[in-house]
């Protein structure tokens, strides 16, 4: 196709300063990657910790182009590429690229490669027109799927899908979410039914009450009105013996301080949710005495991406998202940060 040599993009031109929608020079694949034509990008909060650099991984590059939610159409690809056609649809997830060969790739859990290439942290990401992948890592999206819709699939809902699976509940259980009105949250309550777990969400406001009960919810707490958390989610299960997991995608340390408090004895407590300088805390003799595993997880493989677009493509997951241009990414930052979304927003890269 007619590739332009220049593009539109959201810049951060150093650490913590405002998004610049500019035009800067589209990049070339080398010849074991593609150039994806973005169409949609969801924006997730990793993308202002990078920005903003308040995370032990730091961006190796500024100007930095963030975005890791990609959805779009492969327009080139290096000598090397054999298995991605151009015209394919494809998403730019986090794990950009990793070595394939190391022990942490060789098991499938190249999100653990020592040289994992992180998207918008070690190279420009999805918050251009034209981006750039290693082939082996480019997640395959059917050309029936809208590709608005399927972009916060491409970090959230992999992350959500493999923590849940991490968590080892079993379908008729119940599963706590922990920030359940925010993009991982939201993704997590559909993925959650669709996997036949019940839900307790926890987060704050009317708004996200309402939300995460359309969204199939059982049971809503209120961390901003409730007088005592740990009560409240054990108080949600029938037994008042509390859920047999939590998945904490919160952005604040609190909640990942009293999870292993209210999680149901033989429980497991999977930390997702990455708040800067936050420490996790669990009294050592009720961990012990209660057997509670408590862990973490981190994006998925290729394998879990597959499953959890496949989960998207047959109408299982719908979460509300809001779709601006991309030129409004640095609105989006202002309310990611106060708290004020519900769900995901998602960037239009051709306004
Ligand atoms: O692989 C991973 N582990 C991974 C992948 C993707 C994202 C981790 N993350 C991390 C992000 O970097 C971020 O730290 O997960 C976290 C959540 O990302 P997000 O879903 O994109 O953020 P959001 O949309 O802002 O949602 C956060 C929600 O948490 C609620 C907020 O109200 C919001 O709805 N929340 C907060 I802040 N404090 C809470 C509390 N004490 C809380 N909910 C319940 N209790
Ligand atoms: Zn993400």
């Amino acid at each position: 196709g007619n590739v332009p040599t220049q593009q539109w993009a959201a810049v951060a031109e150093s650490e913590g300063a405002p998004i610049k929608y500019k035009q800067i020079p589209v990049p070339k694949p080398g010849p074991d990657e593609v150039l994806v034509n973005i169409k949609y990008s969801g924006v997730c909060h990793t993308d202002w910790h990078m920005k903003q650099g308040d995370w032990p991984l730091k961006a190796s590059k500024f100007p930095l182009v963030g975005g890791h939610e990609g959805a779009g159409v492969v327009v080139a690809r290096g000598a090397l590429v054999k298995d991605v056609e151009i015209g394919e649809h494809v998403g730019v997830k986090w794990i950009n690229g990793s070595c394939l060969d190391c022990q942490f790739c060789q098991a499938s859990d190249e999100q653990l490669c020592q040289k994992a290439i992180c998207s918008g942290a070690h190279v420009d990401g999805t918050f251009q027109q034209y981006c750039i992948a290693q082939a082996a890592h480019v997640a395959r999206i059917p050309k029936d799927v809208d590709m608005a819709a399927i972009s916060p699939v491409l970090c959230a809902g992999i992350t959500v899908y493999k923590g849940l699976k991490e968590s080892g509940a079993k379908p008729g259980q119940t599963v706590a979410i922990v920030g359940a009105g925010g993009g991982l949250g939201s993704m997590a309550v559909q993925y959650a039914k669709a996997m036949g777990l019940r839900v307790i969400a926890i987060d704050a406001g009317d708004d996200k009450r309402e939300a995460t009960k359309k969204l199939g919810a059982e049971s809503f707490v209120d961390f901003s009105k409730s007088k005592d958390v740990v009560a409240d989610v054990q108080a949600a299960t029938e037994d008042g013996l509390g859920p047999h997991a939590v998945l904490l995608v919160a952005v604040s340390e609190r909640p990942f301080q009293q999870a292993a408090e209210y999680v149901r004895p033989k429980g497991t407590v999977v930390c997702i949710g990455l708040p800067a300088d936050a420490y996790l805390k669990a009294p050592v003799f009720q961990t012990v005495a209660r057997m509670v595993t408590i862990r973490g997880s981190y994006v998925g493989n290729r394998r879990d991406s597959a499953e959890a677009i496949d989960f998207f493509r047959r109408g299982l997951i719908q979460i509300p998202y809001k779709v601006v241009p991309l030129s409004e990414l640095e609105d989006v930052y202002q309310k990611m940060i106060k708290g004020q979304i519900s769900g995901r927003y998602v960037l239009d890269m051709d306004k």
